[in-house]
């Protein structure tokens, strides 16, 4: 590694590793899970890493958020309760803060350091915990959502790290069952799904289980992140109601017609146009997923 860089080295994109150049160390600890880093770079703004992977930079974190966030909310009708697993950056709630129909969201986020740390070095980020409708859990989020009420919620958004670490379960059969069970009937689930590039035995595996448990909807969307590994990144949309009721591709609660304060905030990456193509899948990878 050259003096001065940060490289991303890890285990899910064997061969390759993103760099960028250190412009000041601002916090490296050790939680409780997970080896917490800060820096400021000299191209991206400031970065959060945590063991070791970037989790998002000031430069490009919107086009992350915004796609986890909208492509679920608005294919619902008149969303009003939301859970969100992971994200303890805040990112995801500054972006529901746009929908003004959403009456409460709960947030399980692992590691408190996170959130104290996005508090600190990223207010545009944790900007979104001051939306009065949070209710934050420090917790794993697999136990959240088995003790979770059934059928409660409209959307849950897996705001997840990589499945190495702390995150593992958040990839497993139990997890996407209760999933199913915690939502109501036509609701939507979204979560962190890899990327087209490096992932593809990880989004097959994951498209299985989904269809197999969900029944209804199940789609791979996908979106571009420079700093996430092969800067490209997907999602797995589920719902247990098929798409005569709920059609991912046709967003239902389009963001352009909500008019808010909050909602009058400019966008930057995602419109119901890009919310449709992001479901536009390259040849390689519908070949790849095509007898699922
Ligand atoms: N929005 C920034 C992007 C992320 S954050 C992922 C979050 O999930 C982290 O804050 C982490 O602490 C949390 N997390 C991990 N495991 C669990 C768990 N079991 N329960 C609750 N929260 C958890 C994702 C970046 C993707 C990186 C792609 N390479």
């Amino acid at each position: 590694i050259a003096p001065g860089w940060f490289s991303e080295i890890g285990p899910m994109w064997p061969g390759e590793a993103r760099s960028l150049k250190v412009e000041k160390p601002l916090f490296d600890k050790q939680s409780d899970f997970q080896h917490v880093q800060v820096f400021q770079s000299e191209t991206y703004g400031k970065v959060l890493v945590l063991d070791g992977v970037i989790q998002l930079t000031e430069r490009d974190e919107f086009s992350y958020q915004e796609m986890i966030t909208h492509l679920p909310v608005c294919s619902v009708k008149d969303p009003k309760r939301v859970l969100v697993i992971g994200g303890g950056d805040g990112g995801v709630l500054r972006e529901l803060s746009r929908h003004p129909s959403i009456e409460k969201i709960d947030m399980c986020e692992i590691d408190k350091m996170v959130v104290e740390v996005s508090k600190e070095f990223f207010p545009g980020v944790s900007v979104g915990f001051k939306d009065p409708r949070v209710n934050l859990v420090i917790g794993d989020g697999v136990k959240f959502l088995q003790d979770a009420e059934a059928g409660i919620y409209d959307v849950i958004i897996v705001d997840s790290s990589d499945p190495v670490g702390p995150a593992e379960g958040l990839f497993q059969k139990p997890f996407y069952l209760n999933l199913t069970r915690a939502l109501r009937p036509g609701g939507v689930a979204c979560t962190q799904a890899e990327s087209i590039w490096l992932h593809l035995p990880i989004i097959k595996e994951v498209l299985t289980i989904c269809s197999e448990i969900f029944k209804g909807s199940v789609s791979y969307a996908w979106t571009s992140v420079p700093t996430y590994p092969s800067g490209t990144i997907g999602f797995m949309l589920c719902s247990t109601e098929g798409p005569e009721k709920v059609n991912f591709r046709q967003p239902i609660n389009p963001i352009e017609e909500i008019v808010t304060e909050e909602a009058a905030r400019p966008l930057k990456y995602y419109n119901s146009e890009v919310h449709s193509a992001a479901f536009i899948l390259p040849q390689f990878v519908k070949d790849a997923l095509k007898d699922i």
